[in-house]
């Protein structure tokens, strides 16, 4: 550690960015006296290779932020005014302890509310003490359900579980279609493994209704309407069975329900459906044969298409796709998705979490933070709410209504973070939180199969703490004395990687400590369902699936229509310069991110006697605000663009895209529909 060195000593340390991203890079920090003084591109990482994104790159500046929250902040304005005056640990933890116990008192412990996702995804971070503690306090459990759970859910009622092939096979891959993911922006590294399999021959495809940098790259992009996948993938099938492009061999083996989905594909072919894809049937037939007909065909997917009203559904009916053809057969073919849940299969990530300690307790789902805050029938009403590794006041859909409940004078609201967030603002008290230079963590990767070690390069700047160590303190403030609640990080890494799980063979502390990473031990060549072997109840790929009724969901895939609204779909995806609402506090990032921008196309600005450049103002129900009208064909009609992540618009309000998004749930896995949005939009007064 460089605290051990001598003063003028430069020492340099490995480590792993544990923001919410698939690529989880590895760093090498250069620390002289104390100090982090530079960060780069670790080119001993097998899968980021040296290079950093944008936004990482200047992670020093999120470190030395001249506003980083050093010490506890006691709230002395109005919530939402950021005002706030230094404390001592001491004080926070007995006020914070004081004020829950006597709200569980009253109102019992679900009305503590602890509500977190993923904003630092180290497994120690995410999911360890925290679990154990609130879980035995019997406090409310938070449902993460707004990244990945529906694009899951619905992988999983076709696979059994959503588990795809390795991303580095997309090297074999011949044909690769990326269905809603913007890789040049959200997933970046994975582009060199994209472009040798070019090199080797690949075709690539791109589905997406905006033209994004990713489908300028591609050798084909098809603007799909929004909410028109499960369509599109009914309509490819289809082609494939028409055809007679179907792996007769590798259905009848290894997927039931064959007969019946291909009498209901006798209703969607690419004509029939050309409506809800917005695609001319002649590009359907194509992309059907082509991907039927190349080997190895693979369809990559993150989660874009999920936050649409039947995003569950779209995953659901695309994951029958390599079925029918027999894609899986392939190493470098199927589909290829989250490496999460293969991370987490091989953790013991339940032994952090010891569920046989948790009380019962009601689910609320993060989703409808606002509902739940200013829902005054809610029994009981959420009182205290503690939140770290999230800014639901910037990324949560229907902005205002958080915003209104997170303003309640009656409510006692905690937060943990590097910065005084959108969320932090409305905070009785903010807690300082560590940054990735100065906290050991296990780092699970959701884009690749490699799982790192942190280790701290530096001590904590001024007082902050980790997760892990806020979570014991808390514990030990609230008169708690089990041991499992203060197990330090060192035993809690150890407790992980001791599942016994064969991908985990022969990988030790020790030996993560020395080596930063290791991929995890899959077979060599490994092809998950090559064989079948759907982990089903049949063992089948389930092309019909019975569990679905129960849910009151249609067995069969369903090619569902698209959202309609009054004025324009509004579409919030991922930005280059932001990590979801992260860097928008950094000074020169907000430059390059440049002012809030929506963009129309030509004959839709048009129409509202709009220009490029102009100031315009934005609003639905939800609110409005004002941004910069951009004017390009790279949208289609009907559609709105508005990337996410700034937190303040056109004209300096401190508001963001999730002002304008609802709140509507998904048709199943519980997510949210927020790119269900329609908006209006007119010259700015
Ligand atoms: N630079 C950057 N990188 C990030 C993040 C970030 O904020 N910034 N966030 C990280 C996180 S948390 C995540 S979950 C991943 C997400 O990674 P992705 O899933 O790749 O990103 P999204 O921007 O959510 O959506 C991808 C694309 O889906 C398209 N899309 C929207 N609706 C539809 C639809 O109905 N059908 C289809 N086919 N496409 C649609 C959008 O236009 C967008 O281009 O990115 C991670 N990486
Ligand atoms: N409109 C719209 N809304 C969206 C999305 C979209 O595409 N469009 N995407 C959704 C998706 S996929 C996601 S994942 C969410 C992301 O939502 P968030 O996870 O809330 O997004 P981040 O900006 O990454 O915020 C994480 C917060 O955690 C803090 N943090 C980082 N490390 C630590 C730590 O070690 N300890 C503590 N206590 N705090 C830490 C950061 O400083 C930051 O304030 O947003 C969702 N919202
Ligand atoms: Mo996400």
């Amino acid at each position: 550690m460089r605290d051990q060195a001598p003063a003028g000593t430069e020492t340099t340390h490995q480590g792993t960015c544990n923001h919410d991203c698939p690529d989880a890079c590895g760093w090498l920090v250069t620390v002289r006296g104390g100090e982090a003084v530079a960060l780069r591109g670790d080119p001993g990482h097998p899968f980021s290779r040296g290079a950093l994104c944008a936004k990482v790159s200047h992670y020093l500046d999120r470190v030395h932020h001249p506003d980083r929250v050093l010490h506890p902040l006691r709230r002395v304005g109005p919530k939402g005014e950021g005002r706030f005056v230094r404390a001592t640990w001491d004080e926070a933890l007995a006020d914070i302890a004081a004020r829950w116990q006597a709200i569980i008192a009253e109102s019992g412990p679900e009305a503590l509310l602890p509500y977190s996702l993923s904003g630092n995804q180290g497994l120690l971070a995410s999911a360890s003490l925290d679990l154990r503690l609130f879980g035995s306090m019997g406090a409310s459990r938070c449902r993460r359900s707004i990244c990945g759970d529906v694009a899951a859910a619905g992988v999983a009622a076709t696979q059994g579980r959503p588990v795809g092939f390795d991303p580095e096979d997309l090297v074999h891959s011949r044909y690769i279609v990326l269905w809603g993911t913007n890789t040049l922006v959200t997933n970046a590294h994975l582009w060199p493994v994209i472009a040798e399999a070019r090199r080797r021959g690949a075709r690539l495809v791109v589905v997406d209704p905006v033209r994004t940098r990713t489908a300028e790259q591609a050798d084909w992009h098809l603007p799909i309407r929004p909410g028109g996948d499960a369509a599109l993938a009914m309509a490819m099938m289809h082609v494939i069975v028409r055809d007679g492009l179907v792996d007769r061999d590798y259905v009848d083996r290894h997927a039931e329900g064959f007969d019946a989905l291909a009498a209901r594909l006798a209703e969607t072919s690419p004509q029939a459906m050309a409506a809800r894809t917005g695609l001319p049937p002649e590009d359907v037939e194509r992309l059907a044969r082509e991907f039927a007909t190349t080997r190895p065909a693979a369809l990559r997917v993150l989660i874009g298409p999920e936050h649409q009203r039947h995003g569950a559904m779209a995953f659901r009916t695309l994951a029958c796709l390599p079925v029918l053809t027999g894609a899986w057969r392939d190493r470098g073919g199927g589909l290829c998705r989250s490496t999460g849940a293969m991370q987490y299969a091989a953790l013991a990530h339940e032994r952090l979490a010891m569920p046989e300690v948790h009380r019962p307790a009601r689910e609320l789902n993060m989703r409808d933070l606002g509902r739940d805050l200013l829902d005054a029938a809610l029994a009981p009403p959420v009182r205290a709410l503690m939140i770290w590794n999230t800014n639901p006041a910037a990324v949560v859909p229907g902005q205002g209504a958080i915003r209104r409940g997170l303003a309640r004078e009656d409510l006692f609201t905690v937060v943990h973070d590097l910065l005084v967030t959108d969320t932090a603002r409305y905070a009785d008290w903010v807690l300082p939180a560590t940054s990735q230079l100065e906290h050991l963590d296990l780092v699970p990767a959701w884009g690749h199969l490699h799982l790192a070690l942190n280790r701290p390069a530096t001590a904590p700047r001024g007082e902050a703490v980790s997760n892990t160590e806020l979570f014991r303190r808390l514990a030990r403030a609230l008169g708690r004395t089990a041991p499992w609640l203060f197990e330090d990080d060192e035993a809690l890494v150890r407790t992980a990687l001791g599942s016994g799980h064969p991908w985990l063979a022969g990988v030790t502390f020790e030996r993560l400590a020395e080596e930063g990473h290791v991929r995890l031990a899959t077979p060599e060549g490994w092809r998950p369902f090559a064989e079948g072997g759907f982990p089903t109840p049949s063992g089948k790929a389930q092309l019909l699936a019975p569990a679905l009724a129960e849910l009151g969901v249609d067995p069969l895939p369903v090619a569902t229509a698209p959202a309609r609204g009054e004025g324009l779909q509004l579409l919030t995806p991922k930005s280059l310069f932001h990590l979801n609402a992260s860097y928008a506090d950094v000074a020169h990032h907000r430059e390059k991110a440049g002012p809030c921008t929506i963009t129309l196309c030509e004959a839709d600005a048009r129409r509202r006697g709009l220009a490029d450049g102009q100031r315009v103002r934005v609003f639905n129900g939800g609110g409005a605000l004002t941004a910069i009208c951009r004017v390009s064909d790279a949208v289609r009609p009907g559609v709105a663009l508005m990337p996410f992540g700034g937190t303040v618009d056109a004209a300096g309000a401190r508001v963001g895209a999730n002002l304008l998004t609802p709140t509507d749930p998904t048709d199943w896995g519980e997510g949210s529909a927020m790119y269900d949005a329609f908006v209006e939009v007119a010259p700015a007064a």
